[in-house]
């Protein structure tokens, strides 16, 4: 029986990983019910035997890879395929469990292995795998053949909800016209967005850890908690190192309490000289069963800190926190929101450049290799399932509410152990004003707290103070507006009277902290205006420049952080608001800082200065 660990892949002794990036075999089934490949078989076969086949870069989007707007704009089930040779011993040892793993496709994915079907998953941005040695095992001597197929298609029961709607009017719509409605504004890109991985861990395996830290004085405390399966006989052996590889604690015991003398506490970049510092917690399993001996070796970094929120902080090892950060999204030209190294290492040099100490996953879970990064950097996280755009009344249906806390089980459970990870965010703009939403929000919210009780957990809300039902649950209160953009247009004269009204409000009515979740305006570099104009470099500035002015006055009382919106530039659904693009970004799409990005700078790296 497979256990429920999500342990990240590493290479360990015990442990080899094939990384199965780069080309893959491709279909996009157009079939008018799309479901051509499932009613031929398509898995059963090669791919290219049952039809025509394009190259698609794994992970991308499939999205803008081509010159097809028919591919770009494509809803339903994309199929792609891939063949990989396995070494030998994979094949041929029983005491080997070969593993295959997405870190993410969107939106559902059905797997197969030589044609058999091996595991099906419903969720775009979490990771899933199977064990596929029994299935390699019947026929070693061939090639081992992948196939997935993924269904980008959003319905109310999905996160990102969505619905289908077709229009039948022959005078006005070709036959079988019909769009994917939505209610949030990035592209909806599609296709094994993460990477794919084979794995192998011995039959015996260790297959989850949870760690959660703690400190007094200067002794450090990891209460750890390891699972092992398929072991009839199992010892553990502990060990946690500190940077120089020396043991600082250990243990023979599968759960337990490890004392550190002296502890290096991870710390937040620019809150303290030794930022993120990270342990590595080495667990070296031997086990049994009745044919053989096994040994497992995995290794988890591991921070210790702690999170505590007060009726006006957000405290990280007791001491006060102010977010100053970012909204990201996982998008860039070509990729879409394929993963990628060279623009993930490309963001976190400008974040650092730009002297942010936090982001928000805006609007759904990043890559895992995100979040480490974080972990190492000293970059704080709030975490964000893809609870966005539940604007319709039938998404708080009971069939929604179980998928999102199975969205949420996932992620805990992938997440619980970094700690950048400080908060979770359950949803981003709910229609959090409606009757449903209030047993909604608290079952999500008490749902997440029984899962980890270490962390605080928000939703980001835009709804009024007074007519939001589902803030009485959140620890931290946090709200986006747009004042002077969507209200108000041109008026930044606005922006001081509404943005006090809406602190004091708030903290008069729940006394929670508040972040600024979202805040900003398009603005397309390049454009000039003085005195400033919408969409110009100089109205972004101005925008800005007033929020912060009214930040400096409450964050020394109960506002605990400011994230603009957005880091960079991204691509959105086409509409009349949008200009090839939601243009917020203080970087655009390239990369490349507006002037607003100048502003942010000094302020950041001044609040940095006196903050943390
Ligand atoms: C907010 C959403 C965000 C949008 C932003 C905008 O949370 O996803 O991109 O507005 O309109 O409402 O720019």
């Amino acid at each position: 029986q497979p256990g429920m660990g999500m342990l990240f892949p590493r290479e360990s002794s015990s442990r080899e990983v094939k990384d199965l990036s780069g080309l893959w075999s491709f279909r996009a089934d157009k079939s008018p019910n799309r479901k051509q490949g499932f009613e031929k078989s398509w898995y059963k076969s090669r791919l290219a035997e049952t039809g025509p086949v394009i190259d698609m870069a794994v992970p991308a989007s499939f999205n803008d890879m081509t010159q097809d707007p028919t591919l770009r704009d494509f809803i339903g089930w994309v199929w792609y395929e891939r063949e990989v040779v396995l070494p030998s011993r994979w094949v041929t040892d029983e005491g080997t469990r070969v593993v295959l793993r997405v870190g993410s496709a969107h939106y559902y994915s059905v797997v197969w292995v030589n044609g058999v079907k091996v595991t099906e998953h419903n969720g775009g941005h979490l990771p899933f795998e199977a064990e596929i040695g029994s299935v390699i095992r019947e026929d070693p001597t061939s090639p081992c053949r992948i196939t997935i197929a993924v269904n980008n298609t959003l319905t109310l029961e999905t996160l990102p909800p969505g619905t289908i709607q077709y229009f039948n009017d022959p005078t006005k719509y070709p036959d079988g016209f019909f769009v994917q409605n939505i209610n949030f504004d990035f592209f909806n890109y599609a296709g094994i967005h993460r990477p794919v991985l084979l794995y192998t861990t011995p039959k015996a395996y260790v297959d989850d850890i949870t760690v959660v830290t703690d400190f007094s004085d200067s002794t450090g405390l990891v209460n750890y908690k390891i699972s092992v399966q398929n072991a009839a006989e199992a010892t553990v052996k502990v060990t946690l190192m500190d940077k120089d590889r020396h043991c600082v604690a250990s243990s023979n015991e599968p759960s337990g309490v490890l004392k550190i003398t002296d502890v290096k506490l991870w710390w937040p970049y620019l809150m303290h000289e030794k930022p993120a510092y990270l342990y590595s917690l080495e667990v070296h399993l031997m086990a049994a069963d009745e044919r053989s001996t096994y040994t497992d070796v995995y290794a988890l970094p591991v921070g210790i800190r702690t999170v505590r929120v007060t009726s006006s902080q957000f405290l990280i090892n007791n001491k006060p926190f102010y977010f100053h950060g970012v909204n990201k999204h996982e998008d860039s030209d070509i990729r879409g929101k394929g993963f990628d190294w060279p623009l993930i290492v490309k963001d976190f040099n400008l974040m650092k450049w730009l002297g942010v100490n936090s982001f928000r996953t805006s609007h759904y879970p990043y890559a895992e290799e995100i979040l480490q990064m974080c972990d190492r950097h000293g970059i704080v996280v709030i975490d964000e399932c893809p609870g966005v755009g539940i604007k319709d009344i039938r998404s708080f249906g009971n069939a929604s509410l179980a998928h999102h806390l199975d969205v949420m089980d996932e992620l805990v459970q992938r997440d619980k152990n970094h700690p950048s990870v400080v908060m979770w965010s359950v949803a981003n703009e709910p229609a959090s004003e409606m009757p449903p939403a209030e047993l909604y929000f608290k079952t999500l919210i008490t749902h997440t707290k029984d899962m980890d009780p270490t962390r605080p957990v928000t939703y980001v809300t835009d709804s009024n103070y007074a007519r939001d039902r589902g803030a009485p649950y959140v620890d931290v209160i946090c709200v986006n507006s747009y004042f002077s953009w969507y209200h108000d247009p041109g008026h930044v004269e606005v922006i001081p009277i509404q943005l006090n009204t809406q602190f004091e409000n708030w903290y008069g009515k729940y006394q929670k902290p508040i972040i600024q979740s979202e805040y900003g305006a398009d603005t397309v570099p390049g454009l000039h205006s003085d005195p400033p104009m919408m969409f110009t470099e100089e109205y972004q500035n101005v925008v800005l420049q007033s929020y912060h002015n009214v930040f400096d006055q409450k964050r020394k009382k109960y506002v605990v952080g400011e994230l603009i919106w957005n880091f960079a530039d991204f691509m959105t659904v086409q509409g009349i608001t949008r200009v090839v693009g939601n243009k917020k970004g203080v970087f655009s799409r390239q990369r490349q800082p507006k002037a607003a990005a100048f502003i942010l700078k000094e302020r950041y790296w001044k609040l940095a200065n006196e903050t943390g």
